[in-house]
């Protein structure tokens, strides 16, 4: 067999290895996997060499599936509450991520910032961050679950997001709430999820101002869903029967995201 027949043999098996691993752990993890065998793909093109015999692909996927199974066991029924833990618990430093680095973070102005209120609510007005700050506030110590294979436990502090509906005269019959963010990301929940007893409308992490790489002004935060369904930087939400998708949803991602 000719070099050049060999890697086409090898794409081959690196194509029934991705397939296989993704029933495998589901699509999940579909942006590790791309990232991961993007780099082995080319790796095996190079040297010729077929991935299906490499140890450290097996010793990935078996990774990623068991933390998968623990994820599983984290979220959970929508009517049930996410755990919380105790602070000594609380990880320090919390991680950041985005689909861009660190120093790309947005920077909001704080004074001209407005929350918009859009679709099927009673009460269209935009909120400025102190009339947000004015609302009744709790504050929850929850795991944010990344499917990049992290997990961190934080404490974020604002208002339920329940309370926030009724302010706005929102239809609870609706199917959908969407974020659209400063940065572009957007995601969206269904009804029930934004009715939970734990998701917020966060103005504060670790009893501080929410600091800007966890996406001040506000974020919403939602113990019972994956950290992609944890939209930061929020200046637009919408109330919709009209299914919204998200960033990573419509690249492939569950749309549930979660319990
Ligand atoms: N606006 C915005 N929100 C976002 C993202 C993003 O890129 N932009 N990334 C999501 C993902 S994938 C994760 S894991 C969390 C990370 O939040 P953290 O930086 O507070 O850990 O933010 C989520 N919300
Ligand atoms: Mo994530």
């Amino acid at each position: 067999m000719n070099k050049q027949m060999k890697s086409l043999e090898t794409n081959v098996n690196a194509d029934l290895i991705i397939k296989e691993a993704e029933s495998l752990v589901g699509r999940f993890n579909r942006r590790h996997f791309l990232k991961q065998f993007a780099t082995l793909g080319g790796l095996s093109l190079l040297t010729g060499c077929s991935i299906s015999n490499n140890d450290s692909v097996e010793k990935l996927l078996g990774q990623v599936s068991r933390f998968n199974d623990k994820a599983q066991a984290w979220l959970f029924d929508p009517n049930k509450l996410a755990p919380t833990y105790s602070e000594a618990l609380i990880t320090r430093p919390f991680p950041f991520n985005a689909f861009y680095s660190e120093d790309k973070v947005p920077q909001v102005d704080a004074t001209d910032f407005l929350l918009e209120v859009s679709g099927r609510v009673s009460n269209h007005k935009s909120w400025t961050l102190a009339e947000l700050q004015a609302l009744p506030q709790v504050e929850q110590i929850t795991r944010h679950i990344c499917v990049e294979g992290w997990s961190a436990i934080g404490r974020w502090q604002g208002v339920p997001f329940s309370e926030f509906l009724k302010r706005i005269g929102a239809d609870t019959s609706a199917k959908y709430v969407a974020f659209y963010c400063v940065d572009g990301y957007f995601t969206s929940i269904d009804m029930a999820t934004a009715l939970h007893p734990q998701t917020q409308l966060t103005l504060g992490f670790d009893g501080q101002p929410l600091p800007a790489r966890y996406g001040f002004p506000l974020k919403v935060r939602i113990p019972t869903k994956l950290g992609y369904k944890n939209p930061k930087h929020v200046r637009a939400i919408q109330i919709t029967n009209i299914y919204p998708g998200g960033y990573w949803e419509n690249q492939g991602y569950n749309w549930f995201g979660g319990s």
